[in-house]
């Protein structure tokens, strides 16, 4: 189908937002973004859950349609009373992304502190109990995503430290998931685009044979405050910090009301994604940081629109 120019690729599902507060059977003041995998033949929804307080847990929805979410009665994860994790999460835990290796899905999170934002890992094999496994970066650094398989022998991620000023996509390699190095940048903000400010990447990569798909979050600060939108890049499989086609057009923007209006508003923020046998995608993103939506979209249409327009003025 061939879309009409200045509408968004991704398809809102019509009965969106999926999951909103009215859903979760514990106190909280909103629940949004969300990482999300299939667990055999039930989708699975880890929800980033503000409490009443103003600190984030994580909370697990499950569905055996990927449509209509049931949210278990008490929290997955809520922030560690051991350390070395109690220091890093006093303020809360966020932000969660999905990733399947062999029989092991991993969690990638971010630790909240007086000290910054800096990342975590956990894993579970049977969504019921999950184990930390380490902290794994320094502040400030978000939106970590592992990939689904090593790349030439080791384990890879992309993230987003904080430098220079703003916020870029980076990637770094581990040989056992808890010392990370080999640090290069994989892309960067563009001026007086859409992403000019910040970007950083959203649900982990989804490998095709075109190379890496990421679906990332970009921002631009205006005289309204931040608007966060998604776009996609796609990236070289035996170098991901190789960027193969950036598409100058994001892929959703925020249009909606449960987009626009909410406790942070004009927000789509997506960490988890789940691809189906027929090469559609269903894109959960977080709204307005109040509620969690659907979004639909096919493989072959976001690698296209990778190839979409200019590459932009990356910094130099
Ligand atoms: C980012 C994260 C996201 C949030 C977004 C918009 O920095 O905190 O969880 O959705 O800001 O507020």
């Amino acid at each position: 189908m061939r879309r009409r120019f200045g509408r968004d690729i991704v398809e809102r599902w019509y009965k969106n937002p999926i999951i909103t507060l009215d859903n979760v059977p514990f106190p909280c003041n909103t629940v949004f973004n969300a990482g999300a995998t299939k667990f055999g033949d039930e989708y699975i929804l880890l929800m980033r859950v503000e409490d009443l307080a103003g600190r984030s847990v994580l909370a697990l929805a499950r569905s055996d349609d990927g449509y209509h979410f049931a949210v278990d009665p008490e929290p997955a994860m809520v922030p560690a009373n051991e350390e070395p994790f109690r220091s890093y999460e006093r303020r809360g835990i966020e932000d969660p992304r999905i990733t399947k290796i062999d029989d092991t899905y991993y969690i990638m999170y971010t630790a909240y502190s007086r000290f910054g934002a800096r990342l975590a890992l956990a894993k579970t094999t049977d969504f019921k109990t999950f184990e930390r496994i380490a902290l794994i970066s320094e502040p400030e650094n978000k939106d970590g995503c592992l990939f689904p398989r090593k790349i030439k022998g080791r384990y890879a991620r992309l993230d987003r430290p904080f430098g220079g000023g703003t916020g870029n996509i980076w990637i770094s390699y581990s040989d056992d998931l808890i010392n990370w190095g080999n640090s290069e940048v994989v892309m960067t903000t563009r001026p007086g685009y859409w992403d000019a400010d910040r970007i950083g990447a959203s649900p982990p990569p989804i490998e095709t044979e075109h190379g890496w798909l990421e679906i990332y979050h970009g921002v631009k600060n205006t005289s309204a405050g931040p608007l966060y939108r998604m776009g996609a890049v796609l990236l070289d499989l035996d170098n991901p910090a190789k960027v193969i086609c950036r598409s100058s057009v994001p892929i959703l923007t925020p249009r909606e009301y449960y987009e626009r209006v909410g406790d942070v508003g004009n927000v789509v923020f997506s960490c988890g994604a789940v691809l189906e046998d027929d090469g559609r995608l269903k894109i959960y993103y977080g709204a307005a940081d109040t509620c969690i939506c659907l979004g639909f979209a096919h493989i072959d249409e976001l690698i296209e629109r990778c190839k979409y327009g200019d590459d932009g003025e990356e910094e130099d």
